[in-house]
Order: structure tokens, then C-alpha cells, then sequence
């Protein structure tokens, strides 16, 4: 596929193809784990599939096919999360967790190899997963000295149920492709080769459809699980249909022309 770059980073590399944008962790040598540079990249990266209207599905991936995301890089773990150059520890992967499931637009994880730590939660945050064959998932907080009991322990536990997610978590073992969608964890496994043609092809599916649709159901999805944010999501996307009706311009037009609002030729619906 002629996948065009959208922008030059250091830990991750972020193109565009006919709509959509593939955002992919560059740091294969470990496994793809992240830094507070990456972190801070993909945010960007994020940003600007959210302001590009051309862009209509996102894919999150990772370099090398042995790797989705190992979680934060353990080697710039330090007092207090993960420090960067500026010598602030930062713990910023829960800002980007609240980005990929408040965009929106489907954003897809594409799995190849481990999917772990802070890495698996990534995936669990995605509205789609597909995984190669070659995909191991698992968490490993409490083997490392960590635990996310955000998303990634409450969220997961929507996803694959209570009992399964507190297995993950308190074991910390590892699971293969089948066992990940046998579990609900993942929506199809395919072969490694056929990654790239799969997620292209489900973009095409889903950007072949209404975008508003897509958009209400992301949201309608969220609010049920997100509170008051999420309520906030769904209504920000009410107040957006609102606002592209006749009755909603009568009210800001009154206001303008400084007369008062007739509401008498708008329906009212049963
Ligand atoms: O829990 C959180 C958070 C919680 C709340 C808020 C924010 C959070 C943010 C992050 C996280 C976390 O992500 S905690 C969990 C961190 N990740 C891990 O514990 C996984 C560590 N890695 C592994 O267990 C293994 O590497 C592996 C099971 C994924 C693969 O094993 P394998 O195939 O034996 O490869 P291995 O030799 O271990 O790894 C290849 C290279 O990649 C090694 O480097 P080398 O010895 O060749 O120099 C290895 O050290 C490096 N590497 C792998 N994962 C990481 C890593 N280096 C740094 N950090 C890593 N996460």
C-alpha cells in the first residue's frame, strides 16, 4: 500500500493511506516499549488524526512484527513514572489511553508479537483488535512493581469479564492469539503476512460507512461505561447534530438580528 509519511518523529513513525492513519512504535530493539518521548509522540500524532478530516479510521501498531508494545521502557522507570529528558517522571500512556477511546474515529490495534504491560492495555483501549498468529498477550504489573487500575483493569474487565481479567492480572501469564479470542479479547487472528491486508480491508469497511454513525456509536459505547465524561461525549455529539438543524440557528439568528426566536415552525415531534 503507497503509505505516505504525515510527520518525522524519533520513536514512532506516522503515516496516511486513503484515510487512514497508521501511527506505529519505532523502538523494536525493545520490543516497543515506550518512553515519555513515545508517549508524548503518539499524543501528537493523535491530535492530528483528530484535526485531519481526511482521516476516518486510525491503526496503532508496532515496528518489526515481534512487537505491539512491551509497556513502559523499565530502563527510564524511575522515582515517581517514566522519565524523560527533562528529567520529570511522567506516567503521560493514561492521557493517550483517554485520547484513543475519546476520538471520534475506530481506532484499530493491529497486533503482531507482545502485547504487554502498559502495551496490552493500549490494545484493550481500542475500539477493534486484530492479532497475527504471532501474538502473545498478558499483563505484567505485579511481577514489575506496577498495576493500572484504570482502563486497563476496569475497562479489560467489560471486555473479557471479571473473573478473567483478575486471572490476567494476578498471574501475569501470557496468552497466545486463539486463547486471546476465544476470550473476547481480540476480534479475528489472522497469519502474520496477512496483518497489513486485514486492517486496510476493515478500515475500508468502516470508512465506507456513515462517519456520524460510527461517531454517535463510539460515543454511545463510552458513556455507558464512562460517566459523567462519557455523558459529556455523547451529549458534545447531540449538541453537534443540534447545532446543524434549522431550530438550533433560529436561536443564535434571533440573537444576532436582536428580535425574538419563533420556534412555532420547527417540529415537535411525539
Ligand atoms: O503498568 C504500567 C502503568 C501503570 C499505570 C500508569 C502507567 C503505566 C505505564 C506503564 C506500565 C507498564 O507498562 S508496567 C509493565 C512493563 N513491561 C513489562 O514488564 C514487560 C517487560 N518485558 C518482558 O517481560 C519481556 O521482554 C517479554 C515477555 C515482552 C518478551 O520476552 P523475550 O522474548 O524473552 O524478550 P526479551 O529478551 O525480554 O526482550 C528483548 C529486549 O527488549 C531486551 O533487551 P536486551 O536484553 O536485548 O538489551 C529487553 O530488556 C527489552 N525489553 C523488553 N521489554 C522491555 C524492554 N526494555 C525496557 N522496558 C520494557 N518494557
Amino acid at each position: 500500500y503507497p503509505w505516505q509519511p504525515i510527520k518525522e518523529y524519533k520513536e514512532i513513525l506516522f503515516h496516511k493511506y486513503d484515510g487512514i492513519a497508521r501511527i506505529s512504535i519505532n523502538r523494536p530493539q525493545v520490543h516497543n516499549a515506550f518512553t515519555p518521548l513515545t508517549v508524548q509522540e503518539m499524543i501528537d500524532a493523535m491530535n492530528i488524526c483528530r484535526e485531519d478530516m481526511d482521516i476516518r479510521v486510525i491503526i496503532l501498531t508496532g515496528e518489526g512484527g515481534k512487537a505491539f508494545c512491551s509497556g513502559g521502557d523499565q530502563s527510564v522507570r524511575g522515582h515517581g513514572g517514566y522519565v524523560g529528558q527533562d528529567a520529570t517522571p511522567r506516567l503521560n500512556v493514561l492521557d493517550l489511553q483517554k485520547m484513543i477511546r475519546s476520538i471520534p474515529k475506530p481506532v484499530v490495534a493491529a497486533v503482531a508479537g507482545w502485547a504487554i504491560g502498559g502495551g496490552h492495555v493500549l490494545h484493550v483501549v481500542c475500539d477493534l483488535s486484530i492479532a497475527a498468529e504471532n501474538a502473545r498477550f498478558g499483563q505484567t504489573g505485579p511481577k514489575v512493581g506496577s498495576f493500572d487500575g484504570g482502563f486497563g483493569a476496569s475497562y479489560l474487565a467489560r471486555v473479557v469479564g471479571q473473573k478473567k481479567a483478575r486471572e490476567i492480572w494476578y498471574l501475569c501469564d501470557q496468552y497466545d492469539a486463539q486463547e486471546a479470542l476465544d476470550m473476547g479479547l481480540v476480534n479475528k487472528v489472522v497469519p502474520l503476512e496477512m496483518l497489513e491486508e486485514t486492517y486496510v480491508a476493515w478500515a475500508k469497511k468502516m470508512i465506507a460507512k456513515s462517519p456520524i454513525a460510527l461517531r454517535m456509536l463510539k460515543s454511545s459505547f463510552n458513556a455507558e461505561l464512562d460517566g459523567q465524561a462519557g455523558i459529556q461525549e455523547l451529549a458534545g455529539n447531540a449538541t453537534l447534530l443540534y447545532y446543524l438543524s434549522e431550530e438550533a440557528k433560529e436561536g443564535k439568528n434571533a440573537f444576532l438580528e436582536k428580535r425574538d426566536p419563533d420556534w412555532s415552525k420547527y417540529p415537535k415531534f411525539p
